[in-house]
């Protein structure tokens, strides 16, 4: 049993929902061990000093190999986890689930243009690792406005809560809100694990100085709009995913948020 699976056996779904509901966020602190950790962050730093240190964005396990970031998405403890916790927010059992993990790795001026955009998740349960903080005192905390609403009943409906956010004049006022201190901040501490119910909770992260590092992993749980047809037909219609794994252009990047968060 390693380190992380032994922390996930001693929590308990049905209280970590109960946080969520009441807190917006539970953090389980040194939920990666500490050589791992370091390994991980050894090769992000890497990846991102061969993207001339720029934003670097990578779907899956893509480079990732030797670190836990390789088999997080599928260790079981963790989808076990994950799955009781999305089950007791649902009010339902669930088949099996996968995670869809995803990197981001912000840096330089491209890393700065990622930040500060509010959002809500596609999926329920959003498990966040941060790997690699900026510096103290240059920003980069996760920010979080918890449980803004309720698990809608239709894609459509939760559709428009997400066309709601997605504008300027609605970011404009939210980060204006967020200057005012409307919004909880967390600040990151490498090899924690935060979770919150990113589909009912609006986030986003902080600015940071760009010559720092700031590298999240995240693991999104259930779509609760998987078998809409509705949605179904809409990806269809000929929008595709973003690449795999290089800095998002402002296309890709809109993608991204309309796509899979
Ligand atoms: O990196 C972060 O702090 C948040 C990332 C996030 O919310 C997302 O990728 O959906
Ligand atoms: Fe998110």
């Amino acid at each position: 049993m390693n380190t992380s699976e032994a922390r996930l056996t001693t929590l308990d779904p049905a209280e970590i929902s109960k946080e969520l509901d009441r807190n917006g966020v539970a953090i389980i602190r040194n939920f990666v061990p500490a050589q791992e950790l370091k390994r991980t962050q050894d090769t992000i730093k890497s990846i991102a000093s061969a993207n001339n240190g720029e934003y670097v964005f990578i779907e899956g396990t893509d480079g990732l190999d030797g670190t836990f970031l390789e088999t997080w998405a599928r260790d079981p403890a963790m989808l076990a986890f994950g799955r009781a916790v999305c089950e007791h927010a649902l009010r339902r059992s669930l088949p099996s689930i996968a995670g869809r993990q995803t990197v981001r790795i912000l840096c330089g001026e491209s890393g700065q243009a990622e930040s500060l955009i509010f959002h809500y998740d596609s999926y329920v349960l959003t498990a966040l690792i941060p790997v690699i903080a900026p510096e103290a005192g240059s920003g980069g905390d996760f920010v979080i406005f918890a449980n803004r609403r309720p698990l809608r009943r239709t894609y459509l409906r939760n559709l428009v809560d997400r066309i709601g956010l997605d504008n300027k004049i609605v970011q404009r006022s939210l980060r204006h809100r967020y200057a005012d201190g409307a919004f909880v901040r967390v600040p990151l501490e490498p090899g924690s694990l935060c979770l919150f119910w990113g589909y009912r909770s609006v986030h986003t992260n902080d600015r940071f100085r760009p010559d720092q590092i700031r590298c999240t992993a995240i693991l999104h749980f259930v779509d609760p709009h998987a078998n809409s047809v509705f949605k179904r037909a809409l990806r269809r219609s000929g929008r595709a995913k973003p690449p795999r794994s290089q800095p998002l252009s402002d296309k890709n990047h809109e993608q991204y948020h309309n796509l899979t968060r």
